[in-house]
């Protein structure tokens, strides 16, 4: 066990029941010409948490812990992207529609794979989810129970849509759920800060936040 200064009070780790996720660290939301890029975001300000988030998993993998990574993506028949999804808003191009890294969140293409930083490595798990949570239409709450995990840690994009919302759906189903708030990332500074502000209020309500170096420390105590 070790102890974090998160806020808004102190995160007792468990490593042996810790898991890492990696929420949607894919080319669509950080490069330019994908999906984040087509809804008019200025996608500079998600790369910039490449390096915090490379730090963390390569805390995790050091400590033998596992690392679980997201992309949201839908089949190539798109009969997993419901309309109201795909026709919401007036962006550039459309899921699906063809872009300069592939069809628009497609699983296989290009765009909707993992950025090379942060590539998956062999044995660690690649959760591919058509919604903005990440336990949605998934086999995730199975995989987690299977490896007996309570607490799970969270990195990846965009803080306040598939972040906010899969640490939302752990904590219902009683996972202690701990931000690296270095390693997240909005398009939105505003909406960051807003989302772990209500995350963390009111007693840890959906959960905790520390920086990447606090949890990696913690991990290596
Ligand atoms: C969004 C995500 N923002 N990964 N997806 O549409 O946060």
């Amino acid at each position: 066990m070790a102890t974090i200064k998160a806020r808004p009070f102190d995160f007792t780790l468990n490593p042996a029941e810790t898991a890492l996720i990696v929420i949607d660290m894919q080319r669509d939301f950080v490069e330019p010409g994908g999906f984040g890029a087509t809804l008019g975001n200025d996608v500079s300000l998600l790369q910039a948490i490449i390096p915090a988030t490379a730090q963390l998993i390569a805390g995790f993998r050091k400590a033998g812990l596992p690392v679980i990574h997201t992309r949201e993506c839908h089949a190539a028949d798109l009969s997993d992207c419901p309309p109201a999804k795909r026709e919401r808003g007036n962006p550039a191009l459309r899921i699906g529609d063809p872009g300069p890294m592939g069809r628009i969140l497609i699983a296989g293409e290009d765009g909707a794979d993992i950025v090379p930083e942060l590539y998956p490595v062999a044995g660690e798990t690649v959760i591919d989810k058509p919604g903005k949570g990440a336990f949605y239409a998934t086999p995730l709450g199975e995989i987690l129970k299977e490896k007996g995990i309570r607490q799970l840690v969270f990195a990846g994009v965009t803080t306040e849509v598939c972040v906010q919302t899969t640490m939302r759906e752990a904590n219902d189903r009683g996972y202690e759920c701990l931000l690296a708030t270095d390693a997240t990332e909005s398009y939105f500074p505003d909406f960051k800060k807003a989302a772990i502000d209500m995350m963390t209020a009111q007693g840890a309500i959906v959960g905790w936040a520390a920086t990447v170096d606090q949890i990696v420390e913690a991990l290596d105590d």
